[in-house]
């Protein structure tokens, strides 16, 4: 197997060739980090999948935060800083920041691992007066514990997690992960969530398994993204996209399933991986979660729910917690 000098390798490559090896090198079920999927044509391929007329999450997402970001409003402490986990487009974000910034000029921090992404949130919100921007490409906590610093003596923050991004933390890691983030809070900050519901499955599967086969190019980019960057032979067309409702843990799991035996190089993770026939890599869970189960998790977590908006064409939630 030709090996890559991988001393020449940036911190991020080092990363992502150390996490593909982790996952496609252990017992088992194989997997891939679904961080991974937004690079510049993930980014853009997601983009598509949220205008698709099957997935109707991120125009949930949008219709309750377009009709209730002046209640959020008044909910949410003054003065403020906000800063959001996953900005993505940024273009959810105006509704929210155009009622703040009726009370007071304010300062916005989106958070974002996807370069590109930050790019266009940047492009995207840069226009709205009486907001300052401030992009940070980093991991979620990293950037959150950035901006906590930042923080003025007496001034609150109000931490948006928007689009059901917290339905890919396996069960368990999703309490863990609120954890962190209330560690890096005081009293009185605020964290909005934005999570999708259980929902019929034929509707579930729909939305994760598009007949356009838009949500297929966007998982098969995963295995394009590491020939790109990490020099492999993942031949894609001997994959197919596969989209299936686990009911022992709600949720929606994407894998890409091999078509045939075969073996695939990847020089700059030193590693050759060997897939079955019909054996899979699981790349994504988007775990669905009930009105109820949201509230305990705040509880669990260090937050009280201060107020809950649902949207009832599909089912979604936005909830507003405090930290206590
Ligand atoms: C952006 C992570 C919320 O899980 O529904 C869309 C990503 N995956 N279609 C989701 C996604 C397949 C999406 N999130």
């Amino acid at each position: 197997m030709l090996l890559a000098n991988t001393s020449t390798l940036d911190a991020a490559t080092l990363q992502f060739a150390a996490d593909v090896r982790a996952g496609l090198d252990r017992p088992g079920q194989k997997e891939l980090p679904s961080k991974y999927f937004y690079d510049a044509v993930g980014s853009s391929l997601f983009e598509a999948i949220s205008v698709m007329p099957e997935y109707g999450l991120t125009r949930a997402d949008e219709r309750v935060l377009r009709g209730h970001s002046r209640d959020l409003a008044r909910l949410v402490p003054t003065p403020l800083l906000i800063c959001e986990l996953g900005s993505g487009s940024g273009k959810k974000t105006r509704w929210i920041l155009e009622a703040l910034r009726e009370k007071e000029c304010i300062s916005y921090y989106p958070i974002e691992i996807s370069a590109s992404a930050l790019a266009s949130c940047e492009r995207e919100l840069g226009q709205v007066d009486g907001i300052t921007i401030l992009g940070i490409e980093r991991e979620y906590l990293d950037g959150l514990r950035e901006v906590a610093a930042r923080r003025a003596q007496g001034a609150h923050l109000l931490v948006l997690f928007l689009g059901s991004t917290i339905g890919n933390f396996d069960s368990g890691a999703d309490r863990r992960f609120l954890e962190s983030v209330r560690q890096t809070l005081i009293p009185g900050d605020c964290l909005l969530l934005g999570a999708d519901l259980v929902k019929p499955l034929d509707q579930l599967l729909a939305a994760y398994d598009d007949p356009a086969g838009v949500t297929a190019a966007f998982n098969l980019n995963m295995l394009a993204r590491i020939n790109r960057e990490l020099d492999a032979d993942f031949n894609l067309r001997q994959f197919e996209h596969v989209a299936r409702f686990n009911g022992s843990t709600s949720s929606i799991e994407m894998h890409l399933r091999s078509k045939k035996p075969q073996t695939v190089t990847i020089p700059r993770a030193e590693f050759m991986v060997q897939l079955r026939e019909g054996e899979t890599i699981w790349t994504e869970s988007s775990h669905k979660y009930s009105v109820a189960e949201l509230k305990i998790l705040a509880a669990a977590s260090g937050f009280e729910c201060k107020e809950q908006w649902i949207d009832q064409e599909w089912q979604f939630a936005e909830s507003l917690f405090m930290a206590i």
